[in-house]
């Protein structure tokens, strides 16, 4: 198990174990594995890049013009046209934000299209999965909804959405289910965004060369248009998968990728959209393909899945996690799965050379996601059942070229409870009849519970993958903290048993672990997929709405991190839960360090917009005491802390303890 992983290169970079890159036995044993089949990972990749540009990483290289490339040094302070390290550091993050922001609408944008679809009755095997949510969606934004037909309602309700990404002037209707008082601070900065689709044109309007060349004036703008993602397009996308597959409710299942069958037929799903998943999951239930599994010599079928793709089946039909971001590639190194279905986003364009090793067949389906190597079969809405039965059964067909000799599956996995969306948070608080909020509001206020935090975000080669979620996780548990959890950071939580509600009585501090055995909750709540960190904000506004904590976002006692994150889209997720009032914690900074100004702006000065701003904190015990100082300075201006409680350190008390 200790055997060294050397990288491909043949340079002298320091040679990491696995389990210095790692961190549970499944990745452990696959990434030994790797280096005995011969195949390339990220984690060796990461080596022979290990000289990482330094302009890059500090933002400071422009190649918007071909008047360059440019990059910023003591000695050439600005690039041919003039822009400053300023200009570029900040046109670089609003692309990044923007970036970000397309990957979360268009996939909402997908949804909605579908919904329309569903609703015109020509939405195939789809169909209203969720009337109530349908209806409470409409009630949101004054569609009249009694005495109509739930597609009447699906198709004004969809319409709607639509403007919300092709809207010009009038701003998103959907900032309206955030506190009053939010929406105010919005107006008054200016940055209350119009149509989706809109701010993203901007963003790359505003940054083309020669445009706007104020750091302030295009770092707004990156918050504007994430604020049109949190509030927009992942809100509408969470609404619409619930709509057309069901709201989460809470569900057992496990994670990691001892979920795969030695036995079995082994699909794995990975991407983040969650139509074709959907009817995987019912396909992969069919008696008849069941039965040609076990014609094909199979002991049955396995179904399981990586990303937030996986999230998103899980949440609703309990299927099986196999991984997270960082697990991708070694799944495939079990040797053991027969197909890999890729949608879009977060998947390496690695999978078919690391596939060429064993049998798996790599296919690509959406026609704006293609991997050379990769099959690609589209995938067809109006015939999605059969679409989904037909690539089960070509994975069932490839269970004969498996070579047992390759297959080594990690025994490791581990039990889980998910699918807390808010409508279920609520209810598993007070029951039909009295489904609210109040009990969580109590027991923050009563100290019981200390704060809410939400932990979400990617995995990323340059930190041990899921060791600072997951010490960042145990810490805040213990201070009697409720964490919430989305994307890649809640499938670690996952792996490390903490989703389970036996986690709360060995880790949660005393008050905490009172309040989640009354209420049989985990101490960290799995809410979704990384859209759905829409999720977080909405249960944050219900707090807020509840009463007793404070009539705005940024007094609720609550903190986002994003620990081990790698994509932009965790730029546009950072961004917009600052620009609610959110402290965010990043365990790793931005691409900004090339410009103090760009860097006081997010870090500091957006205080003063906000209420709240970015903090960087690499080590994830600091991050913690860090968490903790804001948690207590909110409960302070609340007036909740006077009880007095048990000394928490902060951030000088810990240097000091270290002398
Ligand atoms: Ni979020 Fe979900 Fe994972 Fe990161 Fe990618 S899967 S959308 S971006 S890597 S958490
Ligand atoms: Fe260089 Fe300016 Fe062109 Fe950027 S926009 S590449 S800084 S000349």
């Amino acid at each position: 198990m200790s055997e060294t992983i050397t990288t491909m290169s043949k340079d002298n970079v320091r040679v990491l174990k696995a389990e210095e890159r790692v961190s549970d036995a499944a990745s452990v044993a696959m990434l030994t594995k790797a280096l005995v089949d011969g195949v390339d990972t990220c984690f060796a990749r990461l080596d022979t890049q290990r000289s990482q540009c330094t302009f890059g990483k500090n933002g400071v290289c422009c190649r918007l013009c071909y008047m360059g490339p440019c990059r910023i040094t003591a000695k050439a302070p600005r690039g041919v046209c003039g822009a400053d390290a300023d200009t570029i550091v900040a046109r670089n993050y609003v692309r990044e934000a923007a970036s970000g922001t397309a990957a979360h609408s268009d996939h909402s944008r997908h949804l909605v299209l579908l919904l329309k679809k569903v609703a015109a009755g020509r939405g195939g095997s789809y169909k209203i999965a969720d009337e109530p949510a349908l209806r409470r969606a409409a009630r949101l934004y004054g569609i009249e909804e009694n005495g109509r037909t739930r597609e009447a309602v699906a198709l004004d309700l969809a319409n709607l959405f639509i403007t919300e990404f092709n809207g010009q002037e009038d701003p998103l209707r959907t900032l309206k289910l955030a506190p009053v008082k939010r929406q105010g601070v919005w107006h008054n900065r200016g940055i209350l965004p119009s149509g989706i689709d809109r701010m993203v044109v901007e963003s790359l309007h505003r940054t083309h060369m020669g445009v706007d060349h104020d750091y302030r004036n295009l770092l707004l703008h990156a918050f504007r248009t994430s604020l049109a993602d949190g509030w927009g397009g992942s809100r509408v996308a969470s609404m619409a998968s619930d709509i057309l597959f069901g709201t989460p409710s809470p569900v057992r299942s496990r994670a990691n990728l001892g979920v795969l069958g030695e036995k079995t037929v082994n699909i794995i799903v990975h991407g983040h959209e969650p139509a074709l998943s959907e009817m995987l999951a019912i396909a992969s239930r069919d008696p008849e393909i069941l039965a040609a599994a076990q014609a094909a010599g199979a002991e049955g079928l396995t179904l399981a899945g990586i990303c937030c793709t996986a999230n998103e089946i899980l949440i609703r039909h309990g299927i099986p996690v196999a991984g997270n971001f960082l697990q991708q590639e070694l799944a495939i190194i079990t040797g053991a799965v027969e197909m890999l279905i890729t949608d879009v986003q977060c998947v390496m364009p690695s999978l078919p050379e690391v596939a060429k090793a064993y049998h798996t067949e790599v296919i690509s389906t959406s026609d704006i996601a293609k991997t050379i190597g990769a099959a690609h079969v589209p995938f067809d809405e109006t015939r999605a059942l059969e679409n989904a039965k037909a690539l089960i059964r070509r994975a069932i067909a490839n269970f004969k070229n498996r070579d047992p000799g390759k297959v080594a599956v990690p025994k490791a996995s581990q039990p889980l409870v998910a699918g807390f969306s808010v409508a279920a948070i609520k209810y598993m608080l007070g029951g039909t009849f009295r489904a609210s909020f109040r009990p969580l509001n109590d027991a923050i206020i009563q100290g019981r519970i200390k704060g809410i935090v939400g932990v979400v975000g990617c995995n990323n080669p340059r930190i041990k993958t899921d060791s600072y979620v997951n010490a960042l996780t145990r810490e805040l548990i213990k201070h009697e903290v409720i964490v919430l959890k989305t994307g890649c950071a809640a499938i670690a939580s996952a792996k490390a048993g903490m989703l389970t509600p036996e986690a709360a009585l060995a880790l949660a501090g005393p008050g905490f672990r009172e309040v989640c055995e009354a209420v049989g909750i985990p101490p960290v709540l799995h809410m979704g997929s990384c859209v759905d960190n829409s999720r977080l904000l909405e249960a944050a506004t219900e707090v807020v709405l509840e009463g007793g904590l404070g009539d705005d976002l940024s007094e609720v006692p609550v903190v986002g991190v994003a620990p081990e994150w790698m994509s932009e889209k965790a730029i546009a997720i950072g961004c917009y839960f600052v620009a609610s009032g959110v402290d965010v914690i990043l365990g790793h900074p931005f691409h900004i360090g090339g410009s103090e100004n760009v860097t006081r702006f997010l870090n500091e000065e957006t205080r003063d917009l906000f209420g709240a701003s970015f903090h960087v904190h690499t080590d994830p015990l600091e991050a913690a005491a860090a968490i903790m100082d804001i948690i207590n300075r909110r409960r302070e201006r609340l007036g909740i802390n006077r009880k007095a409680e048990r000394k928490l350190y902060d951030m000088k008390d810990r240097r000091a303890l270290n002398v």
